[in-house]
Order: structure tokens, then sequence, then C-alpha cells
């Protein structure tokens, strides 16, 4: 049987995460493993933080904590922040506590070597002699090539932007010391990517039909591709082992090769908990690999980790689907903790709702292009889409069956359900499945289905106006609001993915027991035979699903925004 291995990029345990990473790979993934769960499909959905490399060390070294603590912090405050967002993953761990990490990455490691996919080759690096190390990019200073700027990075000018390398520094520094480093000759591993190509990843990168931004990235990517360094010179990570070291010391896996093998250690740290087989998930046939990604991380989930998985040849699954998404920008800018420009996610949760905000954030997603968190927006998807549309259709009807109904489901004579399947299922317009636009990575199309199928419930109520008809012809008047009931039923189900809580609250105040994310998933439906036959039960509290949100609420937070950020300029 089919089984989705489901995994959302590593965040680097190095600083909170704003909704722009929430929207790119992380929300998506939530809404699409609980949909194929509630499919009956077989998901496991894998995260945890990416807790290697030089911009973890330099954070940690800034604040003088050691590195494993420095990390642990971050792996547990980013947690939380899923946690409020109601995004659940399977197993949540990180790459340097995870037991078997440092082990399976070696292995990976010794594997390519053996099998001929790493090249060796001498370099020079920047070495401090005072700090006794060699300098990976980001601990070097100097004056850009390019701008003159003062200040440039190792790796980069955050002037000019240019790429750099800092052996063309004239006057390189020592971040940690300041002294001036001397170029030493150093060696590195390379994994042979134009050798993996052509025996498998250019064959493997044509067969699949991937988002189109995606698609033509790879083959792009793969036409030039180059012998990639996989080691650094430092202390943080896991260290080359030893057996293929050949005499060489002090050397790490980059980052970017441990990091996404963590995928599968995480698995196997999941697996070994309830004594599951990890294999099952990573080396069979049968497994639909899907990695949820932003665009940045096109190249290593699409060329770099499924050469690695190929090359170790251990029957590893290649990815499936790698629906990556464009970048998010804030009000039309671009996310920035340092200029001020952000959203600070304890305060936001204060104040707003977690779904609301998961339904928003989706519906604005940007599947296909750049796009923007606008407050305005937030608002109108809030008090329009979710309170005037799904949360009015709700209400009216329960707070009618608690007025005039005793708090129950009329009955419902088959004579009025077939005429009110004509009306409802034939006149009021087509509904919509949204599991179907979920299954093909369309989340903001899920999200326009959704109310677009509460609109068309509220047409129905709207024509067959039961708070009319209740004088005069009181059974109809009931079957056509126990009617309601039973399409509420069906859209709290399928709201249960994108918009969990108020599910759960629908379902509830509908009078049903149990976990709405228990039911199934409910078909599109048919005249005849849709109803659950919900006639007789007794409805719950019934309660506001969605309030909602003031103009001025909203204009604080943007001044709020320009205030921050005109602070910090
Ligand atoms: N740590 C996240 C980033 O680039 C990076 C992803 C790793 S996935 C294996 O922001
Ligand atoms: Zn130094």
């Amino acid at each position: 049987m089919v089984r989705y291995l489901v995994t959302s990029a590593l965040p680097y345990a190095n600083g909170p995460i704003h909704f722009g990473h929430v929207v790119g790979a992380y929300l998506p993934a939530d809404v699409y493993a609980r949909t194929l769960r509630m499919q009956g499909e077989e998901v496991l959905y894998v995260c945890g933080t990416d807790e290697h490399g030089v911009a973890i060390t330099i954070g940690a070294e800034k604040e003088n904590r050691a590195y494993g603590e420095y990390v642990a912090h971050w792996r547990g405050v980013i947690k939380s922040t899923f946690d409020r967002l109601g995004i659940r993953f399977d197993v949540w761990s990180g790459t340097s506590i995870s037991p078997c990490h440092a082990e399976l990455s070696q292995d990976f490691f010794r594997r390519l070597d053996v099998g001929g996919y790493l090249l060796q080759r001498e370099e020079e690096q920047l070495y401090c002699v005072n700090d006794a190390r060699f300098l990976a990019d980001r601990y070097i200073a100097g004056t850009c090539p390019n701008c003159g700027y003062p200040e440039a990075r190792g790796d980069e000018c955050p002037r000019c932007a240019k790429w750099l390398n800092p052996l063309e520094f004239a006057d390189p520094r020592c971040k940690v010391c300041g002294s001036r480093p001397e170029k030493r000759k150093t060696r590195h591993w390379y994994l042979d990517l134009p050798k993996l190509r052509d025996e498998k990843l250019g064959a493997w990168a044509k067969e699949h039909e991937w988002k189109p931004n995606v698609q033509t990235f790879v083959a792009n990517q793969l036409a030039e591709v180059e012998p990639r360094p996989i080691t650094r010179d430092m202390q943080w990570g896991v260290p080359v082992p030893e057996d293929r070291a050949r005499g060489e010391r002090g050397k790490v896996l980059y980052v970017w090769f441990d990091a996404p093998i963590g995928y599968v250690s995480f698995t196997r740290e999941w697996a070994d908990a309830r004594g599951a087989d990890w294999q099952s998930w990573w080396r069979s046939e049968d497994t639909r690999l899907v990695h949820f990604i932003g665009k940045d991380n096109i190249p290593f989930h699409c060329v770099v980790f499924p050469a690695m998985l190929y090359g170790v040849k251990q029957g590893y699954v290649l990815p499936w689907h790698v629906p990556a998404n464009e970048f998010y920008n804030l009000e039309g800018r671009k996310f920035s903790t340092s200029q001020g420009w952000y959203i600070d996610l304890d305060e936001f949760f204060a104040r707003f709702d977690a779904d609301a905000a998961r339904f928003y954030l989706l519906s604005s997603s940007p599947e296909t292009k750049d796009s923007d968190f606008n407050w305005k927006d937030f608002q109108s998807a809030n008090n329009v889409l979710l309170a005037d549309t799904i949360g009015n259709l709700a209400s009216r009807v329960l707070k009618f069956l608690e007025k005039y109904y005793e708090a129950k489901i009329p009955a419902l004579s088959p004579e009025h359900a077939a005429e009110f399947d004509r009306i409802l299922l034939g006149e009021c317009g087509a509904f919509a499945d949204p599991g179907v636009a979920i299954r093909e990575f369309r989340f903001r199309r899920a999200c326009e289905e959704l109310a677009a199928n509460a609109r068309l419930a509220n047409v129905f109520v709207d024509r067959v106006a039961p708070w009319s008809l209740r004088k005069t012809e009181p059974e109809r008047a009931g079957a056509a609001l126990a009617t309601c009931c039973e399409w509420l039923a069906v859209l709290a189900q399928w709201m249960a993915p994108i918009l969990p809580g108020k599910a759960q609250k629908l379902w509830t105040m509908l009078g049903n027991l149990g976990e709405v994310a228990e039911q199934g998933w409910p078909k599109l439906p048919v005249a005849g035979a849709w109803r659950r036959g919900l006639s007789g039960q007794r409805i719950g509290q019934v309660e506001g699903l969605f309030p909602k949100l003031d103009d001025a609420v909203i204009q604080a937070e943007i001044d709020a925004l320009h205030r921050r950020a005109a602070a910090k300029a």
C-alpha cells in the first residue's frame, strides 16, 4: 500500500521563525498530512531543527553560550510557535541530538566515498594562527573588492550583495580575535554531482511533473552542476568518519550534507521508539516522499539530497514531489527582524486566532509567485470569508434551532429530502471537494473552495427561507434546517485540515461526539446519498465561530509595524 512520507525543511536552530517560513514549508505540509490522514492514507510527518553550520556557531559565540545549549533553546522556541499554530509533526527532533543522526550521516559519507562519488581536493583557505583554526566564510571580514565596503563578510558583501571569495580580501580579518589570518592548504571532500547526474539524476529529474517553478530551476541547475564541497574545517558538526579521513583532522560534514539526512534519522528515531520499521518508510517503492520547502532550498532537495540518496545504493526512495513555494513578504517588504519589519508571533497569538491565521496564510500563500501578508487582507479574510460566510451560516441555522426547535435537529421526510437536494445540489451552484486541490498542493484554491461551499449553502438558506416558512409550513421549514445541519457537518469535516480548532467547535455545536478529524473524508454530496441522518440529535452550545476584527485593531498593528521599523532605521 502507498504511504506518504511528508517532510518540512528543518529550520535552523538559530532564531525565531516567522510567517514567511510558516507559509512556505510548514503549514501546507501540516494541512496535506491532515487531509491524507482523513482520507485513510498512511502518513508520517517528520521535522526537527537543523543545528550545525557556521551561522549557528557564530550565533552561539556572540551570546557566549555552548552550542548545544544554544540550539536546544531555539529548538524549543520554534516548536512552541508550531504548537500554537496547530502544526503537528509525528516526530520533532534535532540534528545534534537525534540518537542515530551522526552515525547515519557518517555512513552516507562512507558509502559515497567507497562508491566513488567523492573527490578529494586541496585548496587554500584562511587560517587564524591565534585561534588555531581555519576560518569558514562568515568568520572572516574584510574590504569588499567589488564596492570597497570595509565590513564585507567572507561569503558575501552586505552592501553590494556580491558573492565573495575571502581569499580576494586585501585586508582579511578574523572575526573572533581581529588578527590577520594567513593562507594555508587544506583538503576537502567534494560530492561528484556531474557523475551522479549522468548516472541517474538527469534522467530521474525528467520523469517528473513538478510545479513549473521547480522543474525549470532543477533543469538549469543540473545542466551546469559542479562538484560541491561537503566538508568544513570546524569543530561543531558531524566529524568526517575516521576510517575515511585519510589522516585529516578537525573536519566535519558540511551542514547541508548532514541536515537532509535528518529526515531519515528522525524517522528512525520515531520508529525505534515504537518498535516500527523505519526502512519500510525510506526503502520501499510504496513510499511517496514529499518535501515541503521554500524556493531557496530547491537545489538541495531536488539535486544534492536525491544524489546522496541514490549514491549510497541502499534502495532509498527519491522525492516524489517537492512543492516548493516562492517568497512571502510582509506588507510589500521582506520580513526582517533587524529592520523591525516583522510580526511578533507571541503578540500575534495573544490577540488573534490561530485558525484564522492558518486560513489567511494559506489563502495568500506564494504558490506560484511571491506574495504578501497584508493586515487589511487578513482582516477581510477573517471578517468576510470566515465570519460572514462560514460563521454566519452556522450561527443563523443553529441559533434558530435553539430558539424554535428545542435545540434539536428536526425531522426530514424523504419527499423533503428529495426537494432540498434538488435545490441545494442542483440550483445553488456547484460545490467542490477541497481535498482535490489539497492533493494537488493548491492550498489557496482549497481555501477559496471552503468559503465558496459555505456561500452556496447560504444561497440555499436565503432561497428556502426557513424563518418565514416556520409558521406556515413547520415541517418543511424543519426539513430545510435539517438539510443545513447535514451540510454543516460535511463542511466541518472539510474544514478540519485547515481550521482544525474551528472545525471541531462546529462539529460539537452540531451535537456530534468525538473528533471531527477522525470521521473520514466526505465525498462530494450526491442527491439522496449524502446525509448521515442527524435528525433528532440534540445540538450543543451555540457560540460564534469567528469573532470579527475591527478596523481599529488592524490599524493599530499597521501603525505599530511602521513605528518599529522607523525606530530601527
Ligand atoms: N536549514 C532552512 C533554511 O534554509 C534549512 C533547511 C534544511 S532542510 C534539510 O532556511
Ligand atoms: Zn582569530
